[in-house]
């Protein structure tokens, strides 16, 4: 009569702990070994890895006791030949192990939310002498600017930052959302149109690290790019006394007279490189976003060059779409820095 029995059989709890113990070390281990980031540049890094190290020890046992269980349930009570037409045991709940179910998940999580908000609250913190930094998204460039005591804020495409000053970030979008997001910070943070979004680092390593745009925002979303640099205080003053005066006489860098090709591959510090999106076999660079101007410039004069500069939706290429080339280059390149490229493009592609 009893075709239970076999149902009532002791749960092998030793077995399952001791699985369960060496599968977790093994997961911890593994989720501790790997480096889920990259190289970190801000203090507020430390703090932020540190609460995904305590996540992975408190969620890779859950997962594993989790996985433990169902693996052993459906290995324990499957439905064996002849039991086709049998009923499960009556039953009724259990209401320790339900009050216990609920109570142990609820205190991790409480635990884990009070942590994680500490380190939020001490990442967020407001520091003395605070430098402030505006980032414009647009499609699909970024806009750094660093406002003057007087006159104009000074602005820039590529992010430079002096070691050890806190920045504060304040980010605005001109178009539809994007976000702002230097993996080695740590930090991001959406840019969206009509508010303002913040947040504050404080960079501590010297280098050079990429800024991404971490929300889809259209065709040219991969190539929404630019470049932080963290530098010595001595070379941020530098860099800025530069583009104070960018025609300052004889020096180096932006005094120097415009040329075309390095406006092509490089940009000129506010306008985005053409080469980020064009193939132009002298300037060596072979992206697909935009047409091959190798093929497309063939027979085209300076005037016409131009305009598909200044006025890209004026006249789409074919096979592509309006809205993807920036629209600004009429005014983040200068009049001579405009000539120079025109010229460029009609000496290399244009015959
Ligand atoms: C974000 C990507 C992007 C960047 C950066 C960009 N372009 Fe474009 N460009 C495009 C796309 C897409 C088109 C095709 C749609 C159109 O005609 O507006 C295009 C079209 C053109 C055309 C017209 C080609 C034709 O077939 O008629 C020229 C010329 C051109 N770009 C030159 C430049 C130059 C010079 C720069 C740098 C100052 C530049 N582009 C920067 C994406 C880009
Ligand atoms: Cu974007």
């Amino acid at each position: 009569m009893n075709e239970d029995s076999r149902r009532e059989d002791k749960i092998p709890v030793v077995q399952m702990l001791v699985v369960g113990f060496i599968a977790s070390a093994l997961g911890i281990a593994a989720g501790l070994a790997i480096e889920w980031f990259p190289e970190s540049a801000s203090t507020q890094a430390g703090p932020i890895d540190h609460l995904y190290d305590v996540l992975i020890w408190a969620s890779v046992p859950i997962f594993v006791l989790v996985t433990t269980v169902v693996l052993f349930s459906v290995m324990k009570f499957r439905m064996r030949p002849g039991e086709e037409n049998l009923d499960g045991p009556p039953i009724h709940g259990n209401t320790r192990l339900e009050v216990v179910w609920t109570a142990i998940p609820a205190i991790i999580l409480v635990v884990l939310c009070a942590y994680a908000w500490i380190v939020l609250v001490d990442i967020e913190e407001a520091k003395a002498n605070e430098m402030r930094v505006n980032v414009v998204g647009q499609q699909f460039a970024w806009t750094f600017e660093y406002p003057q005591a007087e006159g104009e804020p000074i602005k820039s495409n590529q992010l430079y930052l002096p070691n050890d000053r806190p920045v504060r970030f304040f980010v605005k979008a001109l178009d539809v959302i994007h976000d702002f997001w230097v993996p080695a910070f740590r930090m991001k943070v959406d840019a969206v149109p009509g508010i303002e979004t913040k947040y504050r680092i404080t960079p501590n390593r010297l280098g050079t690290y990429p800024v991404v745009c971490a929300e889809l925002c259209g065709l040219g979303h991969s190539v929404m790019r630019a470049t932080a640099r963290v530098v010595t205080p001595e070379d941020f003053e530098k860099w800025m006394a530069e583009q104070k005066a960018p025609a300052a006489a004889g020096g180096e860098g932006a005094a120097e007279e415009a040329d075309g090709k390095t406006l092509f591959t490089d940009g000129n510090g506010t306008a985005t490189a053409c080469g980020a999106c064009h193939t132009l076999a002298d300037a060596g660079t072979n992206s697909e976003t935009g047409p091959d101007l190798d093929e497309t410039l063939a027979g085209a004069d300076a005037a016409k060059i131009e305009e598909a500069i200044v006025e890209p939706d004026k006249e789409i290429a074919a096979g592509f779409q309006a809205g993807l080339m920036p629209k600004n280059y009429g005014d983040t390149l200068s009049d001579q820095e405009l000539e120079a490229l025109v010229k460029y493009l009609g000496e290399v592609a244009g015959k």
